[in-house]
């Protein structure tokens, strides 16, 4: 056995998890837990042992790539470096700093991955993305009921009576949410969960709730209509702590319980059988992030906020509506590693549509497209339109790891070092409030460098070295100042290698929101202040309904591309074996409807595009509902992506992958 070292996991993800890694010859040979994470507990995923295999893979870059005629050759740092900061400094002074785009998503959880803005910031302000295919939709719901998202410590869960799983596949993405799962019902914890598909989750659950796609909000009004009927809602928080009830009142009034079990397919026993549940709290709820990705996502997400504070949940132990747990990020000095005060210009496109506004845009044209941490080509929806924004830029450059599909369009390739080889501390803002400490155990392969370097060498081209001349220690320094007067120091983080960052166990405990009014707001201000109407409503999935006034129904399937188990989106899939198959999930009527058994190959397709693959008969799920795993390549035959649309969210800040709708053939 090699030395074992201490490392964490930096992959985007629930769990944020603490390693150990065995190290010998210079090497790292294996990833193992950290026994001594109070939170993880020595127990680890599948992906994050799998990032021994991503570090020594072979097919890793090892050299800058530059394309010439259609082909990659290997060019120097130095050549590469010159030719970049010539690229951008020609950029800006014929179009403006706004002619470059930075693209780039979360693949890596480090706090030094934030110095990109501080580059990007230097260089002048650069066209940047706002909102996220991940969770934007949740993430601004929760700032407009509650002013901001988070969740319990994980332990709370344990004071909860009854925990509802709303669209969490627990199971297989959050994997210490699924113990503290199999503790509390030990403690006898009644466990439901609802989702349209019967998933690994449910097989723990006391009861599984199937809900029509898109459906959720509505779900949680029937909740609160029967709360109100036997008259057993939280009259004290509602009347002291929150504004805008008389709305929510009206809301609730316009729909008939009808209505509500006709649109969300769901019994009125169920809805009878959920009320007790929120009646009989504590009840925690864990919101998941699937239900978040769909035209009306943002208002889905405050319905369910509404009725966990309405069943007086809010801010009591055992109790909380689980989504974000921005708390996390917000413990760090992200503003001194960002410098946005150096920032001269501000353009803005939207993360989910970025491909159409490259293309469009003319005030000055994006000239010359940076991505870093992110894999657009497989990862970002309508992979037709991404395709061609990212193929008629003038020059893009390509921070990678691996040939990826979005690095094959690249005119630069800038090869770069993984976890292991370097140094950083992570945290995740979704789950535990911990970071972890990781130190660079092992050398790059070949010429490979990390991301701080290749931005540091730049700035000295550039001319702004001197906010790059510093050490990785002064960074992460300059990172966790904001928690010194917690006598929380570097020093104290490379001892205990994990420190609980100052975050609040039972978030809204004081009942002081930081909305507008203070309070928990069932009509937001800020909303309304940012020219929405603010109010909630009995919004519908955009795509799937429009599809189904169409007489034809042409695409009468709701395509679902629900996370991997294996790999974490599309990281792993080119390092595991019998990744590459496409593999679609249908639900067991969609087998008799189209006659179709497991392993018959179908081809799935819209408007957007098409894509090949097998079968596989879900053995529970929503009638109508086909899932395809997200993340496969497009040099694997094709990802989901194709088929997803761009279109935004009902909040502006979200996507709506799963809005989705698809038709069927056999091959
Ligand atoms: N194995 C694995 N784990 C991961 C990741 C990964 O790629 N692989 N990615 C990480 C990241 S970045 C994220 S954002 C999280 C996401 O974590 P999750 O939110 O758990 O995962 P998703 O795959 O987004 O979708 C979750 C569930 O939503 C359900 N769902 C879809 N539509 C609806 C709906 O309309 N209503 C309801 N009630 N449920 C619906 C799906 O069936 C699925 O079970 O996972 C993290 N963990
Ligand atoms: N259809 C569909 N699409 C989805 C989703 C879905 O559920 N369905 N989920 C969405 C969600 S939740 C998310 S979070 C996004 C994720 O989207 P991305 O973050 O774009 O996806 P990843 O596959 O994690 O790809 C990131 C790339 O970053 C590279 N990388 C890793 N570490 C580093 C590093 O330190 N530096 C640099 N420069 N590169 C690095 C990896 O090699 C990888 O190629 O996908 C979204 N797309
Ligand atoms: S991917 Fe998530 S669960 Fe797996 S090791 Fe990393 S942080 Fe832990
Ligand atoms: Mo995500």
């Amino acid at each position: 056995m090699g030395e074992i070292r201490q490392s964490a996991c930096p992959l985007n993800c629930w769990d944020s998890c603490g390693f150990h890694i065995e190290v010998e010859d210079g090497k790292v040979r294996k990833v193992n837990g950290d026994p001594t994470h109070p939170i993880t507990k020595g127990k680890i995923c599948g992906r994050g042992r799998a990032l021994e295999t991503r570090t020594n893979s072979s097919k890793r870059l090892t050299v800058p790539l530059k394309k010439i005629n259609g082909t990659f050759e290997e060019i120097s740092w130095e050549k590469a470096l010159e030719e970049i900061s010539r690229n951008l400094i020609n950029v800006k002074s014929r179009y403006g700093s706004e002619a470059v785009l930075h693209s780039h998503d979360y693949a890596n959880n480090g706090l030094l991955k934030n110095l990109d803005k501080r580059f990007f910031n230097a260089f002048g302000g650069v066209t940047e993305l706002y909102g996220s295919i991940c969770w934007g939709s949740g993430i601004e719901a929760q700032v407009w009921d509650f002013g901001a998202s988070h969740s319990h410590a994980p332990e709370d869960i344990l004071h909860s009576k009854n925990i509802v799983v709303w669209g969490r596949n627990v199971a297989r993405t959050n994997m210490h949410l699924f113990s503290y799962l199999q503790e509390a019902k030990k403690k006898g914890a009644i466990i439901t969960v609802i989702d349209p598909i019967h998933n690994a989750t449910a097989k723990l659950a006391h009861h599984y709730v199937s809900v029509k796609p898109g459906m959720d909000g509505l779900l949680a009004v029937g909740i609160m209509k029967e709360l109100f009927e036997k008259d057993v809602y939280d009259k004290e928080f509602v009347e002291k702590y929150t504004h805008g009830f008389s709305d929510l009142c009206k809301l609730l009034d316009s729909l008939t319980m009808e209505e509500i079990l006709d649109k969300t397919e769901v019994s009125r026993d169920i809805i009878s059988l959920l009320a007790s549940l929120y009646e009989s709290g504590p009840t925690s709820t864990y919101l998941g992030l699937g239900m978040q990705r769909y035209q009306n996502g943002g208002n889905t997400i405050r319905l369910i906020d509404a009725l966990v504070a309405l069943s007086g949940n809010v801010g009591i132990k055992g109790g909380g509506s689980h989504f974000g747990n921005t708390q996390v990020g917000e413990s760090f000095n992200i503003k001194e590693l960002s410098r946005q005060d150096l920032k001269e210009t501000n353009r803005k496109f939207s993360m989910m549509t970025q491909a159409k506004e490259m293309m469009e845009a003319n005030e000055p044209p994006i000239k010359t497209v940076i991505v870093t941490c992110g894999n657009p080509l497989t990862q970002v929806p309508d992979t037709n339109s991404v395709h061609k924004a990212f193929s008629n830029v003038e020059t893009l450059i390509v921070f990678e790891q691996f040939m990826t599909d979005t690095a094959l369009l690249a005119d630069y390739i800038l090869p770069v070092t993984t976890v292991f080889e370097e140094t950083d501390i992570y945290f995740s803002s979704m789950y535990h409030g911990y970071m972890n400490y990781s130190e660079k155990a092992v050398e790059p392969p070949g010429q490979a460098k990390s991301d701080l370097w290749i931005w540091t060498e730049l700035s000295k081209r550039l001319g702004f070295f001197d906010l790059f001349n510093y050490t990785i220690d002064e960074f992460l320094a300059m990172g966790i100042s904001s928690l010194s007067e917690k006598g929380i120091t570097l020093e104290k983080l490379k001892e205990k290698h994990h420190i609980l960052l100052p975050v609040k166990a039972v978030p809204w405990e004081d009942r002081h929101f930081k909305t507008p009014s203070g309070k928990y707001e069932f009509t937001s201000l800020k909303a309304s202040e940012a020219g929405y109407s603010g109010l909630l409503s009995a919004s519908l999935p955009g795509e799937i309904e429009k599809e189904k006034g169409k007489e034809s129904l042409r695409y009468p399937y709701t395509l679902l591309s629900i996370h991997p188990l294996r790999s974490n989106h599309s990281q792993h899939y080119h390092v595991l074996k019998g990744m590459d198959k496409a593999t679609i999930d249908i639900s067991p009527d969609i087998a008799l409807e189209k006659e179709l058994k497991n392993g018959d190959r179908i081809r799935v397709y819209n408007d957007r595009g098409v894509l090949e693959g097998e079968v596989k008969i879900l053995k529970e799920a929503h009638p109508r509902t086909v899932n395809i795993d997200e993340g496969r390549w497009r040099t694997m035959g094709e990802t989901v992506n194709v088929l997803t649309s761009s279109a935004l969210s009902d909040n502006g800040l979200g996507s709506s992958l799963y809005d989705c709708v698809v038709n069927i053939e056999k091959l």
